[in-house]
């Protein structure tokens, strides 16, 4: 009876602590300013695993991060008024997400999950959001988003 109970208890621990130590956690922070540079993400890219989680941390009631594209089956995400949320992110591919209030500033940032399957899709979409919203920083997210030296085009090679 007690060696069952004993074997019990590390069955129970062994599910209980396997998928957090799989697991990861990130944040996104909302940044006002800092130097010359206002309205923006921190990071504005991140590569994290299928089940890993995304916080999005702001300050104050002025961001609203949501999710903008998303690959097919994954769910929209939307950060009510000056709240923290945490998302957690199952479906692999391209999510790129915005802040509701400064989008036109160029307030958009990019998530990847495990393979960039979608890529090409993300991009005609980010290429039309990006004409229709961003009326500053228009080149904020090149870094990311550049066809040749881009993060996005680096991390599809990555899993070629
Ligand atoms: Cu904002």
């Amino acid at each position: 009876m007690r060696e069952k109970r004993i074997t019990l208890f590390f069955v129970c621990l062994a599910v209980c602590f396997v998928p957090v130590a799989w697991a990861e956690e990130h944040e996104i922070l909302g940044i006002d300013k800092r130097d010359y540079e206002s309205m923006f993400f921190e990071p504005d890219y991140l590569q994290v695993e299928p089940g890993d989680s995304v916080t999005f941390v702001v300050a104050h009631f002025e961001h609203k991060p949501q999710s903008v594209f998303i690959p097919e089956g994954a769910e929209h995400w939307k950060v009510e008024n000056g709240e923290s949320m945490t998302v957690t992110l199952r479906q692999e591919g391209v999510y790129l997400f915005d802040c509701f209030y400064h989008n036109v500033m160029g307030m958009a940032g990019v998530i990847v999950v495990g393979d960039p399957a979608n890529l090409d899709e993300a991009r005609r979409h980010f290429e039309t959001y990006k004409a229709k919203t961003f009326a500053m920083n228009k080149d904020r997210l090149d870094h990311i988003w550049d066809p040749d030296t881009g993060l996005l085009a680096k991390a599809a090679q990555s899993v070629q």
